[in-house]
């Protein structure tokens, strides 16, 4: 039996104030809930698997903070980490040695970051790493792959998923058209794409960017081959290979796309995930490109939180956590039961949908066949998703708000939670097929 949210008129209340003061009365475009006609629910307060919001309604939450919370909320041994930072500080502008320990982590967890710079979010790790593949390689081309999305810095604003892929926005207006034309964005899955444009463009592509799983279109996983031929080509025409790992990293497996995949990239960009909730991202790769990071050498980039004492302490505290034996094999039982149960719901439903999985994130699109790239996804019926997440919303089930964003699940989803969210799919479904 799935709960039936009673109430938003807390919420409603909120978010008529936050359209007086803040642009759709939101910090983050998806978040609005715009694109499935809602809106948004305002979070008073999270535990675990759950989060309340300020009517006091209760949601199994897939969002997770878009992935950072694999551990679910509120773990004590984050929360410890926070504490004991709280006592000494909150920031210092100054190093500490709590940012050298994350960053001993990382190295350890993912070998292809022999150096690592700690920044403040994906968006801030993505941009940084352009332009040091540009200063590297003395190129300026960079190719991307539509439906990815690499946060909002202006060269990667083409073709991208998540919120932009969300509202309809194609390229966003202000970023200067002489920038844009030096960021080519090719489909995801098609390696000849890749060759043909590095014919086309010989000595001037600095850097190939990719989520080496796209969690920013919905979920769509690489193609037998698809990574490593992104490796091959990169190293003979010369540029060098980000993997994006903002959402794969410490997901997917412990060390990321990179260690499933045995590819490794020239560059890792991490975000969230590495803080444990708190504003995090990084970035780092080969070390005789690393070191022309400022102050080793030329390429600028800086920042009076980056290394932030109490992210860094959280962060070291999730990602220990994460290295205990069986942690990952225990994340693929929670999605494959959640996944394995929506594939069975598929067989029975008479509106078609797909099932996109892998460790720890999830994507239902509501489309006749597999989708492999951002067209497939950008045929789905967005109109069903929008019905189905308002029915999942109103029986306690907090679902990303849009058909390009992935649900995350957690180490903390028990087996009676994703039970429950099964029972609300089913009850969702159903309306959905009765044209409700
Ligand atoms: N870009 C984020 C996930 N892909 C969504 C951020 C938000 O709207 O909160």
């Amino acid at each position: 039996m799935t709960q039936t949210v009673l109430s938003a008129s807390r919420s409603h209340q909120v978010f008529d104030r936050a359209l007086k003061v803040a642009p759709g009365g939101v910090n983050s475009p998806v978040r609005s809930c715009k694109s499935v006609a809602s809106e948004p629910v305002f979070i008073d307060r999270a535990d675990g698997a759950y989060m309340w919001d300020v009517d006091g309604n209760r949601y199994i939450d897939y969002v997770g903070s878009w992935g950072a919370m694999i551990l679910g909320h509120r773990h004590p041994r984050v929360l410890e980490a926070i504490e004991d930072g709280l006592l000494r500080g909150t920031s210092f502008g100054a190093p500490c040695a709590a940012e050298v320990e994350l960053a001993e982590l990382i190295q350890k967890i993912v070998p292809s970051m022999e150096l690592v710079r700690m920044v403040n979010s994906g968006t801030e790790a993505t941009m940084s790493a352009i332009r040091l593949a540009r200063a590297f390689t003395s190129r300026q081309m960079i190719v991307k792959f539509d439906g990815c999305y690499h946060g909002h810095a202006d060269s990667f604003l083409v073709r991208a998923g998540s919120g932009l892929a969300t509202l309809g926005i194609a390229s966003s207006p202000g970023v200067p058209e002489d920038l844009s034309r030096l960021t080519i964005s090719l489909p995801y899955n098609d390696l000849p794409a890749v060759e043909k444009t590095f014919q086309e463009h010989r000595d001037k592509i600095a850097a190939v960017i990719v989520e080496p799983v796209v969690g920013n279109a919905g979920l769509i996983k690489p193609g037998e081959g698809y990574l490593r031929g992104l490796r091959e080509l990169s190293t003979r025409h010369g540029a060098l290979l980000i993997f994006d790992e903002v959402m794969t990293g410490f997901r997917v497996a412990l060390g990321g796309a990179q260690e499933r995949w045995q590819i490794e990239p020239d560059l890792t960009c991490l975000g969230k995930i590495i803080g444990a909730g708190l504003p995090v991202g990084a970035y780092g790769g080969r070390k005789q490109i690393m070191e022309m990071v400022a102050p080793q050498g030329p390429v600028y980039q800086a920042g009076t939180l980056s290394g932030n004492p109490l992210a860094m302490r959280a962060g070291a505290a999730q990602l220990r956590l994460l290295q205990i034996p069986h942690t990952y094999q225990q994340l693929d039982q929670r999605t494959d039961r959640l996944a394995d149960g929506l594939r069975e719901l598929a067989g029975k439903s008479r509106t078609p949908f797909q099932v996109s999985s892998i460790t720890g994130m999830i994507t239902l699109f509501f489309a006749p066949k597999e989708v492999n790239d951002f067209a497939g996804a950008q045929a789905c019926d967005t109109k069903a998703f929008a019905r189905l997440w308002q029915a999942l919303i109103a029986a306690g089930i907090y679902w990303p708000p849009s058909q390009f964003e992935t649900a995350f699940v957690s180490l903390v989803h028990s087996k009676k939670d994703i039970d429950e969210t099964l029972a609300a799919f089913e009850e969702a479904l159903a309306s959905l097929d009765k044209g409700d």
